[in-house]
């Protein structure tokens, strides 16, 4: 009587805990590509007065994503930037660009624990604000 109790709060266990990893198996997340775009009207750099440069920067919004290991993930990313945009995490192979005004979905499986930046492959890195994956043990 007394083994069959215990079997059966293990079993009951045992479901809870596979239901709550079903649950924690799939994340999506929704990244926005925003450009800002900033006029220096004067800049005096070594004796050189340099004047109307123009600064775009794109930045990925939210910056960060963070997921357990083994979980799937999906990632729509929206480009809201005026150009064609770079997608990179270098240690998944994702490699993707969105087109201006685009919408894109990735998906893959977070097996990799770390933290990994998230960057785009198009343009220099001094004008985008890099993100991070990380993926929690
Ligand atoms: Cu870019």
């Amino acid at each position: 009587m007394k083994v069959t109790k215990v079997l059966g709060t293990s079993l009951i266990a045992g479901l809870l805990l596979a239901a709550s990893a079903v649950q924690a198996s799939e994340k999506n997340f929704t990244i926005v590509m925003n450009a800002y775009d900033t006029n220096i009207p004067e800049l005096k750099v070594e004796g050189v007065t340099v004047t109307n440069i123009r600064a775009f920067n794109v930045l990925n919004e939210p910056e960060t994503i963070a997921v357990h290991k083994g979980a799937k993930v999906n990632i729509t990313i929206e480009n809201k930037s005026p150009i064609s945009e770079g997608f990179s995490i270098d240690a998944y192979g994702i490699q993707e660009v969105i087109k201006a005004g685009e919408t894109k979905t990735i998906s893959f499986v977070a097996d990799k624990p770390g933290a990994f930046t998230v960057w785009c492959q198009l343009h220099p890195k001094n004008i985008h604000l890099p993100g991070t994956l990380n993926v929690i043990d």
